[in-house]
């Protein structure tokens, strides 16, 4: 063969990771903006898409059969944007990654200077930002805004680096930068940038684009409740995820109001309402059950949260658990007194036994993955 023939391979040079979730009009309109803007340069988009009911997959499919620069990660059984951008990073070999909303709401053409920036500069990230001169948030209401600025300076906790935008959703990233931070990366919630500046084990270095973010073109906001718990979860695991997993602090925590549940209900019916001790007791224990199993599955478990019968059965298998905890934790209480461990000690070691073993029943057969 001559040599003439033999072409150099030709990579991928920028990946764009677009995380959906019900945007079947926007992507077609978005991938046309992509195709102008990014003449000259190797792109492919991946759409990494959760089984959105709107039929975003087949729509980002049937765009990919007429250009191959489109590509779909259809996931299922599982919801997550952070997760989702995770597995777009590595689900290609591309060396700068830019994440993007498929809304239209990030500005594309500031992926152009954000790729001339990593291309040229030893910067390792750059963010696009709403907060420096230039940049801006667009239609926002005050609430949203107000919500944004706090969620922004808690987001100081764990980022020890100087970004006026950490909450951005629109950045593009060196790939060894994300391949230093993956092994750390929570991948809870939405927060993927935030993730990657505090998972990094040496400090990012990055650079701020001012862009201004734009109204949703169609389709509707996913921020709800549970966008803001997982945003408070994601914080807890950079703060103490190292010691403890999140879920073990949440069912402690949620361990302790069960406590004074029962102290509460105990009160009332053995002092206030003059019933005997053992009557106060039992109520005092079943309310605290009750209580402790809905606020898991409210709190700790909200991303499995169980429904229908999936309650009733759910209680059933908690208590159950629970149950057998209070064997480990009197068993080993007695054990440990009568080898003449302090009172005190002996208690709270069968404690924390009994809330390990509930901890880990539960989280396999109440509320499964
Ligand atoms: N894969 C995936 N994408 C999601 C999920 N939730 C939201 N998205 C996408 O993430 C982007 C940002 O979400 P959006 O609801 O617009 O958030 P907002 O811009 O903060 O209001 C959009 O492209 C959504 O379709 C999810 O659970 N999984
Ligand atoms: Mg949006």
């Amino acid at each position: 063969m001559s040599d003439s023939l033999v072409t150099e391979p030709v990579g991928i040079e920028l990946s764009v990771i677009i995380p959906t979730f019900n945007e079947v009009a926007n992507v077609g309109e978005l991938v046309r903006r992509l195709e102008t803007l990014l003449r000259g340069v190797e792109w492919e988009a991946i759409f990494v898409d959760d089984d959105s009911p709107d039929g975003t997959a087949a729509e980002v499919r049937r765009l990919a059969r007429r250009n191959p620069r489109v590509r779909c990660l259809q996931r299922l059984g599982r919801r997550g944007l952070s997760s989702a951008c995770i597995e777009g990073f590595l689900a290609t070999s591309a060396p700068y990654l830019a994440v993007m909303d498929a809304d239209l709401q990030h500005d594309e053409a500031l992926l152009v200077p954000m790729l001339e920036v990593l291309r040229g500069e030893p910067v390792d990230i750059v963010v696009g930002s709403r907060y420096v001169g230039g940049g801006g948030i667009g239609d926002w209401d005050q609430r949203r805004a107000r919500m944004s600025e706090f969620a922004t300076k808690l987001s100081q906790l764990v980022l020890h680096a100087e970004v006026d935008d950490p909450m951005s959703g629109f950045f593009m990233v060196r790939r060894e930068a994300m391949e230093r931070a993956m092994h750390n990366l929570s991948g809870i919630g939405f927060k993927i940038l935030l993730d990657l500046f505090a998972s990094s084990p040496e400090p990012l270095r990055f650079r701020e684009l001012p862009y201004e973010f734009r109204a949703r073109q169609a389709g509707e906001t996913k921020l709800d409740t549970q966008v803001m718990l997982d945003y408070l979860m994601l914080l807890a695991d950079k703060l103490i995820g190292h010691v403890v997993p999140v879920r073990f602090f949440l069912f402690t925590l949620v361990g302790s109001v069960g406590v004074a549940v029962h102290l509460l209900t105990l009160t009332l019916i053995y002092r206030e309402l003059g019933y005997d001790f053992v009557t106060g007791q039992v109520m005092g224990t079943v309310l605290a059950m009750a209580s402790n199993f809905l606020l898991n599955n409210y709190t700790t478990y909200r991303d499995r949260r169980l429904k229908g019968w999936g309650l009733v059965r759910g209680f059933l298998s908690f208590t159950l658990a629970c149950s057998v905890g209070v064997v480990a934790n009197v068993g080993i209480a007695a054990h440990l007194f009568n080898d003449s461990t302090e009172w005190l000690l002996s208690g709270l070691a069968g404690v924390i036994v009994g809330a390990v073993w509930n901890f880990a029943l539960t989280a396999f057969y109440t509320w499964k993955a």
